[in-house]
């Protein structure tokens, strides 16, 4: 990448070095978002967290935007978090980051606090990130002198306020304010807003970008330890099935995020340095060495498309194999070459 002839800032702290776990034997049996929350069963979000947390270690300060992953984890005198939590406003992500970084990077100047790289992260859902707090989101990722990870977490609705529709949830679903009727089975038309190729492609002095999903989870950790590691302002969107507003039986929640990827929904990448690599089967179907799975193995397992039928199958299986047949980068960047 360019170097930028602006004049470095002196007070630079550095990051944490974190290598790569290589292999489950590898990964820290510490664990630092235990028992003591309240979501549902079979909850892939509060999974996430759990991975985030072990992944980032003990010198470690969370920030939460509003959400399930808020209020089920602050119930009256417990929480799961064992590292320093904060909450924060509803579509500020990105504002808590950068503020905390820079609060840090203050009390270490002035001599306040000893000098030494803490991992500010701050975490939103789909809601308070790819609608909400998009804008903060883009302007903590500008600021390229702080150190911190925004960590979105997907479960495809607002699903707090019991699983209103967001910019992320995938076409057709019945949410609470997109309920299929008999004068208009589909009431959600919009394609789910691919936020993370969205925030790579607009912000290119962001070192790092990628997806993930808890279906990967040694792969998910090692993406959080590389973006913390790599330092500036950093990225990662997560695909969390949610049982509740997916509408499934809990046991169901690792296989969902497999078809998800499975089926080509949801690609697993990461951008680093401007630099694309697809992961996995992800990498696999980009190469042509593994056929996706139909898209209808994923939506009939969800009572949310219960409504679908044949069209609506295929309308969203014509969309899936846009993404991987017709995008100038496929599975990440739509725009055609001709
Ligand atoms: C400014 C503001 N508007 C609305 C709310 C109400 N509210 C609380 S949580 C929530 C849903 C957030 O959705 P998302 O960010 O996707 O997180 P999830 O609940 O799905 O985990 C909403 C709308 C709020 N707390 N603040
Ligand atoms: S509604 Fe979904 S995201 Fe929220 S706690 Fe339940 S499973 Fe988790
Ligand atoms: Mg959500």
């Amino acid at each position: 990448m360019q170097k930028s002839n602006v004049e470095p800032i002196t007070d630079f702290i550095g990051t944490q070095v974190l290598e790569p776990w290589k292999g489950i034997k590898k990964v820290a049996q510490q664990e630092y978002f235990t028992s003591g929350h309240r979501t549902c069963q079979g909850c892939e979000s509060a999974q996430i967290m759990k991975l985030m947390a072990k992944a980032a270690g003990p010198r470690s300060i969370i920030l939460g935007s509003t959400g399930c992953m808020y209020v089920a984890n602050t119930t009256y005198y417990s929480t799961p978090w064992v590292i320093p939590w904060m909450h924060t406003q509803l579509g500020s992500s990105g504002s808590a980051a950068t503020g905390t970084a820079a609060g840090l990077r203050a009390l270490m100047r002035k001599g306040k606090m000893s000098k030494e790289p803490i991992n500010v992260i701050a975490f939103c859902g789909d809601g308070g990130g790819a609608d909400m707090g998009l804008s903060a989101i883009s302007a903590a990722l500008q600021h390229t002198e702080y150190n911190l990870l925004i960590l979105m977490y997907d479960n495809e609705s607002y699903a707090n306020t019991d699983i209103q529709v967001s910019g992320s949830s995938p076409y057709g679903a019945n949410t609470t304010f997109s309920t299929p009727g008999k004068v208009q089975r589909i009431m959600h038309r919009r394609w789910k807003k691919n936020t993370a190729a969205m925030l790579a492609a607009g912000h290119p002095e962001c070192k790092y970008v990628a997806t993930i999903c808890t279906s990967s989870p040694i792969e998910a950790m090692n993406k959080v330890r590389r973006a913390l590691s790599i330092g500036g302002p950093t990225f990662i969107h997560s695909l969390d099935p949610c049982p509740k507003g997916w509408d499934y039986d809990p046991m169901y929640s690792h296989e969902l995020g497999e078809l998800a990827i499975e089926t080509g929904i949801w690609p697993l990448y990461e951008v680093e340095e401007n630099t694309v690599k697809l992961y996995g089967k992800s990498r696999q179907i980009a190469k042509g060495l593994r056929k996706r799975k139909p898209v209808r193995e994923y939506l009939e397992r969800q009572g949310r498309f219960a409504h679908f039928i044949d069209e609506d199958f295929d309308y969203f299986q014509a969309k899936t194999d846009e993404m991987w047949e017709k995008w100038l980068v496929p599975g990440v960047i739509p725009f055609s070459n001709p």
